[in-house]
């Protein structure tokens, strides 16, 4: 069970991959490489350009190529693949379209349950600059030292019974969430943290956990720098 193991501290690194981009290039390289630098498993999702197809596609070649479990991140009800390990059922709390606060979980709902995949409810908040995610996603951003807002929030979705929340900068980020914020969040809360966006040094992404992050995710930098992607691991691991 993911979320047994995030709670144990098991899952310390998700490695974000983009469907869109990465049924295109040698994924079983990347792949391979990913699970050489010690992720513990893969999420599959974009904001953008993700269908049934791209994503069952990666979905099947992470089953195929390698031992660490394909976890969904869709950004819509077309994001879904029966073959993927689990699914962050996210809602972007702090967008202002209905949509992706509940509009997309209720079209999926029922295909969901009957999937008997692991669902892990994710509430997902977003954060300055935001990138892609904050635009599509319609999110009025957090700035990124605000931490009273984010405790804010991540207190409602404890208290609403969200599974864990994910504090996110947007892919490609200039700037990661700031620690700060990150402790203030985990230490009162008691359901896993997540954050992403924008971690490219191994010390920034110490710093989360230390911060007391549950896990790390980080995407660009799997395809840009496999070797500094292995260093981001092991200075959280260690
Ligand atoms: C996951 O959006 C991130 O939370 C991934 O961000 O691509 O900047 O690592 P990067």
């Amino acid at each position: 069970m993911i979320l047994e193991n995030m709670k144990y501290g098991r899952v310390r690194h998700l490695t974000l991959l983009d469907p869109e981009k990465t049924t295109v290039g040698n994924i079983e390289d990347l792949l391979k490489k990913v699970e050489k630098a010690g992720t513990d498993g893969i999420l599959v999702g974009g904001s953008t350009g993700t269908n049934f197809v791209n994503v069952d596609e990666l979905v099947k070649s992470i089953k195929r190529n390698i031992k660490k479990p394909a976890i969904l991140f869709p950004s819509s009800p077309e994001g879904f693949s029966p073959n993927a390990d689990a699914i962050f059922y996210l809602s972007l709390l702090n967008s202002q379209s209905l949509d992706y606060v509940i509009g997309y979980q209720v079209q999926s709902s029922i295909l969901l349950k009957k999937s008997k995949m692991e669902v892990i409810s994710v509430a997902y908040i977003v954060f300055e600059p935001g990138m892609t995610v904050g635009k599509v996603g319609k999110a009025d951003l957090i700035s990124r030292s605000d931490w009273e807002k984010a405790l804010s929030y991540a207190t409602a979705a404890e208290l609403m019974g969200f599974h864990a929340v994910y504090l996110e900068a947007g892919s490609g980020a200039t700037r990661n969430i700031d620690p700060m914020v990150v402790k203030k969040v985990a230490e009162d809360l008691t359901i896993p943290v997540i954050v992403g966006g924008g971690i490219r040094e191994p010390e920034v992404a110490k710093s989360m956990i230390e911060a007391g992050a549950t896990t790390v995710v980080t995407g660009t930098i799997a395809e840009k720098d496999p070797r500094k992607l292995e260093e981001i691991v092991r200075s959280i691991k260690n």
